[in-house]
């Protein structure tokens, strides 16, 4: 922790749409009455039909229900792309910076307009009809934008997978939402490499009962020939060619999904986490002027991908609803150099930029050298979101890349809440490295102990949040059961976040991480549960714990432990293939970087793991394992020890 306070400079202050006494007057009237501030800040979107209810909401046990908006007509599309014709057809909506440096695009609204009602067109074609589940699998191309919003247009759910996922996560999303209709390019290319996405779909439908998917659009990305097959696959360009740019937006209600993102849990399969039209519309945009204290004509570039919920409301939703310049990378910071990022500052002079922290901390492993050959004299605002950020990476962020002028606004927040919950507002809020700081405008977070007692004053517990706000999900789909299980049983009548956190004397939130079986990845949410089934499902596998471990540059690794079937030898040609297996089954981001071949976990004599002695072995911490008195062999826990594997 670190006890440093950054003042809000001057020019911020008076500048920012928010003040320190604006954000204390703003931040009490909404959570005072939020039925009234919403009321006023619900009208920052365009409505078909206003709505005359704003909050209807309830965290009771077994009536979990959330309603914002409920009688107000609205389209997301219409609101990110037609509202703005008008006044600013000609301002760039998107700019697009491919993988290989000489390739980059400029898509005003008007261009924008008519790509998304062509695509709309396209899958109306395909029979997509409001309430369809449409999966898009893509890698970080206009088209993902287009895919999206045209989603939108026509009222159909969109689910987008990271084009990181295997085939086999990607045929259970597909799967679980029903989707007849996939969305996907020939190839993705990152860092110069390509990814065979059009032939993943393919191995993913054949994991699927026979005629479940009826339709795969194909963009065409790299022109790699690939296999099509008739009658279901087509590529978009043949199809866009023949329908026209205008097709009418859908009227939504306010309630109707917009979305749905699969995010892994401290159980089971990922969930598919559902959020609706018009308050996340609301929040995502709200939270984007003000935190990012957006301006009109600034140019604005958020990192993410639009496969994680951060890229669909910081790429796409929030910046477009509020019709500003928002930035589309393809491809990865240290691709050609580790000076990419600050070139694509200077090149489309970026003045706000959002990314993670270990992006952050790869980058500052280069040393100084890549960043100050730049000058992102157009930076004036920093963002960082995924994880914790520490405050050596935050004070290098701060020093180097914003030349000591550049707020830092450390976004806390989750796929769950669909846009930002805890931050500093740059103009308004003094910056302590590694803290989030306040809650937004209507978040009531409450810090509680294992009991679920409200602790006070400053102090250390679980996270939770006391009442709605308008971009919360609105449940598990189709497993509303399951939602209030994950999110409201562990402190009846709360949101709980499985967060720990810290709460400091003025009143600051400093995030400690996930306190459930959640690990953080690259900023990568991972359930240690799915890498442990896909261990498992190795047949020479018997058994597996999967854990967390501090790593410099990922924030935490995957450290497995894994008892082989008997008769099976611990090889380290076996530990590769292992390796490989899990990225086979799940993507590249869930690779286990240690591998400890273990003849028994350590278990209770009802024979549950004991992950909490598993995760202090990773981290080194032999001396504090705790009570061990319950194993039911705890002569399992010096043999780990001695042979804890080691970062090579
Ligand atoms: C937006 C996003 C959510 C989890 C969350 C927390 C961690 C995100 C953070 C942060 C500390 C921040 N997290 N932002 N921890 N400070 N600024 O990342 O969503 O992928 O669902 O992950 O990420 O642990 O619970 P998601």
């Amino acid at each position: 922790m670190s006890d440093k306070v950054y003042d809000v400079p001057a020019a911020w202050a008076h500048k920012a749409y928010v003040d320190d006494a604006k954000y204390k007057a703003m931040y009490e009237a909404s959570v005072k009455d939020p039925n009234a501030f919403w009321a006023e800040h619900g009208k920052r979107i365009d409505w078909f039909h206003p709505f005359t209810k704003v909050k209807n909401t309830s965290y009771d046990p077994g009536h979990v229900s959330i309603k914002w908006f409920e009688d107000g007509i609205t389209n997301v599309a219409y609101n990110c792309v037609d509202r703005h014709l008008a006044e600013r057809g000609d301002q760039v909506a998107i700019i697009w910076e491919g993988d290989d440096p000489s390739e980059s695009k400029k898509i005003t609204y008007r261009e924008l307009s008519a790509e998304v009602n062509k695509f709309a067109n396209v899958l109306r074609n395909r029979g997509v009809e409001k309430g369809d589940r449409v999966t898009i699998y893509l890698p970080m191309i206009p088209e993902a934008a287009y895919a999206m919003l045209a989603c939108a247009r026509l009222g159909a759910v969109h689910s987008v997978v990271f084009g990181g996922f295997s085939p086999d996560s990607l045929s259970g999303r597909v799967a679980d939402c029903a989707s007849k209709c996939i969305i996907t390019a020939d190839e993705g290319l990152r860092g110069g490499r390509k990814v065979p996405l059009k032939a993943n779909v393919d191995a993913a439908i054949n994991l699927l009962p026979p005629d479940s998917v009826d339709h795969v659009v194909v963009v065409r990305r790299t022109g790699a020939a690939v296999d099509m097959t008739p009658g279901r696959d087509v590529y978009y360009d043949e199809a866009a060619a023949l329908v026209t740019d205008e097709c009418p937006a859908e009227h939504m209600n306010a309630e109707d999904p917009l979305f749905i993102l699969y995010t892994s849990g401290s159980t089971g399969k990922p969930k598919g986490v559902l959020h609706t039209t018009g308050g996340y519309l609301v929040y995502a945009s709200m939270t984007h002027q003000y935190v990012f204290d957006y301006h009109p004509g600034e140019i604005y570039w958020c990192t993410a991908d639009v496969g994680w919920v951060t890229g669909h409301s910081y790429i796409l939703y929030g910046p477009l609803a509020n019709g500003a310049t928002t930035l589309m990378f393809e491809g990865v910071p240290n691709y050609p150099s580790v000076s990419r990022f600050w070139e694509v500052i200077d090149k489309h002079q970026v003045n706000i930029f959002y990314t993670a922290p270990t992006a952050i901390r790869s980058l500052m492993q280069a040393g100084e050298e890549p960043v100050k050959k730049t000058s992102r004299s157009s930076l004036r605002l920093l963002g960082s979101v995924g994880e914790p950020i520490n405050p050596e990476a935050w004070e290098w962020y701060h020093r180097v890349v914003g030349d000591n002028r550049c707020p830092i606004v450390d976004t806390w927040w989750q796929t769950e809440t669909g846009g930002i919950l805890i931050t500093p507002l740059p103009g308004a809020i003094k910056l302590k490295p590694g803290s989030a700081t306040l809650p937004f405008f209507g978040v009531v977070p409450e810090v509680v102990d294992a009991e679920g007692k409200v602790l006070s004053g400053a102090c250390e517990g679980n996270l939770v949040i006391a009442d709605s706000w308008p971009g919360q999900m609105r449940t598990v789909y189709g497993d509303h059961e399951r939602f209030e299980q994950t999110y409201f049983s562990t402190y009846p009548g709360k949101y709980f976040t499985g967060d720990g956190c810290r709460r400091d004397a003025d009143g600051y939130y400093w995030i400690t991480g996930r306190v459930d079986d959640v690990i953080n990845v690259s900023g990568h949410r991972m359930g240690t549960a799915e890498v442990e089934s896909a261990l498992v499902a190795h047949p020479k596998v018997s058994e597996a714990a999967v854990v967390g471990f501090p790593h410099d540059i990922k924030g935490q690794g995957i450290y497995a432990y894994v008892t082989l079937m008997a008769g099976e030898e611990p090889t380290e040609a076996l530990r590769k293939e292992l390796v490989a297996w899990v990225r086979k089954e799940i993507g590249p981001i869930a690779s286990p970087d240690l591998i400890q071949f273990a003849p028994g976990l350590p278990k209770t004599r009802s024979g549950k793991i004991m992950r909490r002695i598993l995760r202090k072995i990773a981290e080194d911490q032999f001396e504090s394992l705790g009570d061990t008195s319950t194993l039911a062999d705890p002569g399992v826990v010096d043999d780990l020890i001695s042979n804890r594997q080691n970062k090579r």
